[in-house]
């Protein structure tokens, strides 16, 4: 049953709050090149590396990709299938109010207003690496709750296997649900295990600002081992389901989009290799981009990887 609008309790502080908060701590020469400085090596040099060991997984200290980048260099073909297309099309998305439905296995379902959501969520910034299945990789900092947080709420039954998502779907809004790129609405999946991880965030702010609509506003998941096509935006409806849910890229593509789409560079995409990609960071030109070699499930293995112990991944990939 949705809850009653509920105000929002005095330690839920803003993103905006907590993203000056750190940025305050970190100092002004640029959130992501500060850790690196004391190496006496530029954040550019550093780039070639893997992470440093015991690097945060919830931070990255890596450089930050420009903002102008993040939001201006996105996929989200409800609104045209360009890098540009959802910064010049996605101001006509209407993000308040805004509900979730959610269906399914569990004991509570129903519509749920997305303040009364919030109100009872933790805010928290995860500094991630976002990997896309295309060869480019951003690292962002996002404000959100872990998602595992938010499915304990609605108390899934021991039959909740996976969780399901689903994206709005609204022509008058999305000007690219016009043409059929895709089979609307996008539907994204996970497993149960990876929804309650720890590491996956459902984001509700970036860059200590709401989520810009290009980027899914209001509310977009963020699973930072996982290729970014199953980060799905602007979410209307999450449902718990006892059979692996269909996913938009692998009914459109099955042979070069698996279910779990974990990033692997060990796995090629049929057409391309996975090898490296091309990192959108620090203060150069996003054409000067370094090409740097991609990590095990995008270098949060150690995380991760027990979640598919015994998995043949080429196979489930
Ligand atoms: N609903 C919806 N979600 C989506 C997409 C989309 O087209 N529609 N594109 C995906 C892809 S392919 C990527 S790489 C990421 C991009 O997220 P970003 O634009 O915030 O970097 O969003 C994912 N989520
Ligand atoms: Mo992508």
């Amino acid at each position: 049953m949705p809850r009653p609008v509920r105000s929002l309790p005095e330690s839920v502080v803003t993103p905006e709050v907590l993203y000056r908060r750190r940025a305050l701590l970190a100092g002004a020469a640029g959130l992501g090149a500060v850790a690196l400085a004391g190496c006496g090596q530029s954040a550019e040099q550093d780039l070639a590396a893997a992470p440093p060991a015991g690097d945060d997984p919830f931070r990255s200290i890596e450089a930050l990709t420009r903002f102008e980048d993040a939001t201006g260099y996105n996929n989200f073909y409800e609104f045209g299938t360009g890098k540009a297309d959802p910064a010049r099309h996605a101001h006509s998305l209407v993000t308040r109010p805004w509900s979730v439905a959610v269906s399914g296995e569990a004991a509570r379902t129903g519509v749920f207003a997305l303040e009364d959501i919030l109100a009872r969520m933790s805010i928290v910034e995860r500094i991630y690496r976002l990997r896309c299945v295309e060869g480019w990789s951003m690292v962002i900092p996002w404000q959100g709750f872990e998602l595992g947080a938010l499915i304990r709420l609605f108390e899934p039954t021991s039959r909740a296997k996976y969780v399901a998502f689903t994206t709005l779907a609204d022509p008058r809004q999305m000007p690219g649900v016009r043409f059929p790129v895709l089979d609307w609405p996008y539907v994204e999946g996970l497993r149960i295990d990876e929804a309650m991880h720890p590491l996956t965030l459902l984001a509700t702010g970036m860059y200590g600002r709401e989520l810009p609509n290009q980027n899914g506003a209001p509310l977009r998941l963020v699973v930072p081992w996982k290729y970014g096509f199953k980060s799905i935006k602007s979410i209307v409806r999450i449902a718990f389901t006892e059979t692996q849910p269909p996913t938009s890229w692998n009914r459109s593509a099955p042979d070069e989009y698996g279910f779990y789409s974990n990033v692997n560079p060990a796995v090629d995409h049929p057409r391309w290799s996975q090898k490296s990609e091309r990192r959108l960071a620090g203060s150069g030109n996003r054409l000067f981009a370094r090409r740097i070699p991609t990590l095990p499930f995008n270098g949060y293995a150690e995380q991760v990887a027990s979640l598919y112990t015994g998995m043949d991944l080429a196979r489930y990939f």
